[in-house]
């Protein structure tokens, strides 16, 4: 095995890793583990031959180091991909994330996710055979009965004698299923299918959000036999039509009943713990010799990285991955600058206060300089509180800027070429907003007052370099902003 073997496989030991920390359940939630030769994940997916550790791909599929292609966007193309150890573990969950694309309206054939008896081969059915024994879930991108209901998101189990009729789309022939777009999405569509106790669940992320927990239920079905061994496989195919499907990561876990050990060797049973810390210790033994092989390898080829780097570049160029990037970096400073909105009206309102209690002070002080003038002690503390909590406001704020600041940097933007007149703007606004201020705390009231009010000056002159402070804050905002949007356009 070469060290670069090894080097792809250590995602694969790390995400164990996470996961056997992770991996704890509630109770009655069935027991989870990672099954690592019934998965593939990148970055590092493929071996420096092309191929899959512990998988096969076939067809016009291809694999590159962070997903596999398995139709390319061109005419009538199919391609596979299956895993070469067979399943045996009676329940089992798999999470696999996806994206379908294209630059038509329209886009074929569709995806499959497979669970069957024996593996697939090339065929008809989304590039597998037809009349499979096992599970099959489609991601029908095409309506072939014009019923104006795809892509559907569809749930097929065959005993291996029936023929999928793609004429209807498999209407009568499906399980369950639910109709969603799947195609061009901004971030990857997400998929998790459960066979727990003869109860078969599909959940779907509509890859609107890269946020990992926005799974919907897609369809449930109880009482489904499914082989109880088999093997996995995703096979896809286009047609006159053609989208780019690209599986990113494909997971498997077995599940068992909480607190349940079977002894024996068959299939259904569970591992016994002796052989549990074995597998344990083999793992961890595993992900010894990787991460030193790991490290052997960047020694003796420093440029492997960048030469990664430069494959990703290659396949992020394309136009349609392009507009998703943008689509989501705009979303999420979007998002942000909602936020930052909020709290600046926030500023500005709690602003207007305490100008106006100020003033509304400050008026019987100007008629008399008598005791009209003098502050209660609990109108101090409530300017305080004020004081306080525009501090917290800033604060807020400057983590929001921060953050904001920190994405822009990371799209590349420069920050140079700011809008000068929009600077001048802000600059002008605060000034006004400072000697209106200063204008109120030289009032003659303020001047004659007793020592408890002078403590409310003190603090107004804290007020305005916090302002001072936000309008510096938001002028380098705003460059950052300026300089983002010319860069995306
Ligand atoms: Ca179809
Ligand atoms: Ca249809």
């Amino acid at each position: 095995m070469t060290a670069l073997a090894l080097r792809s496989r250590t995602v694969v030991v790390l995400t164990i890793l996470i996961f056997a920390v992770c991996g704890a359940n509630a109770p009655s939630e069935p027991r989870r583990r990672f099954e690592y030769k019934l998965s593939f994940k990148g970055p590092l997916l493929v071996q420096r031959d092309g191929s899959i550790p512990f998988w096969t791909h076939g067809g016009h599929s291809i694999a590159s180091d962070d997903s596999i292609r398995i139709t390319p966007s061109l005419k009538s193309k199919k391609g596979y991909v299956w895993s070469n150890e067979r399943n045996t573990h009676p329940f089992w969950e798999v999470d696999m994330v996806f994206r379908v694309s294209g630059r038509g309206r329209v886009g074929a054939d569709g995806l499959a996710l497979w669970y069957t008896a024996q593996k697939g081969v090339e065929g008809p059915v989304f590039g597998s055979n037809d009349k499979w024994e096992g599970l099959a879930v489609f991601f029908d991108s095409f309506d072939n009965d014009n019923q104006h209901n795809n892509p559907y998101v569809m749930v097929m189990v065959n005993d291996g004698t029936q023929s999928y009729s793609h004429e209807t789309d498999g209407s009568h022939q499906q399980l369950g299923g639910c109709l969603r777009d799947f195609r061009n999405k901004p971030f990857p569509v997400r998929v998790r299918v459960q066979y727990y106790k003869k109860t078969l669940t599909v959940w779907y992320h509509s890859g609107m959000s890269d946020n990992v927990d926005h799974y919907e239920l897609c369809m449930r079905a109880e009482s489904v036999t499914l082989p109880a061994e088999g093997y996995f496989g995703v096979s896809a195919a286009t047609g006159g039509l053609a989208d780019d499907h690209d599986v990113h990561s494909f997971l498997t876990h077995s599940l068992r009943e909480p607190d349940t050990v079977i002894q024996g060797t068959g299939p259904g049973t569970v591992l016994p713990e002796e052989d549990l810390k074995k597998y344990e210790a083999e793992f961890d033994e595993y992900g010894h010799k990787l991460d030193k092989a790991r490290e052997e390898y960047q020694k003796e080829h420093p440029e492997a990285k960048h030469h990664g780097e430069q494959d990703e570049n290659v396949y992020e160029s394309q136009d349609i991955r392009e507009l998703n990037l943008i689509y989501a970096g705009q979303n999420a400073i979007h998002e942000t600058m909602n936020e930052l909105n909020k709290k600046m009206n926030n500023l500005i309102s709690r602003n207007d206060r305490i100008v106006t209690q100020i003033e509304a002070r400050g008026v019987p002080v100007q008629g008399g300089g008598g005791t009209g003038g003098a502050v209660g002690i609990h109108e101090i503390e409530e300017v305080l509180s004020y004081q306080k909590q525009l501090t917290q406001s800033l604060t807020d704020m400057r983590a929001v800027l921060d953050h904001v600041s920190s994405r822009i940097v990371q799209s590349g933007a420069t920050g140079q070429g700011g809008d000068n007149k929009l600077n001048d703007a802000i600059l002008g606004h605060v000034t006004s907003i400072q000697n209106d201020l200063r204008t109120l705390a030289n009032k003659p009231g303020s001047a004659n007052c007793p020592q408890s009010s002078c403590v409310t000056t003190f603090y107004l002159f804290l007020f305005m370099s916090a302002q001072v402070a936000a309008g510096v804050v938001y002028v380098m905002y705003k460059n950052h902003k300026e300089a983002a949007a010319k860069k995306f356009y």
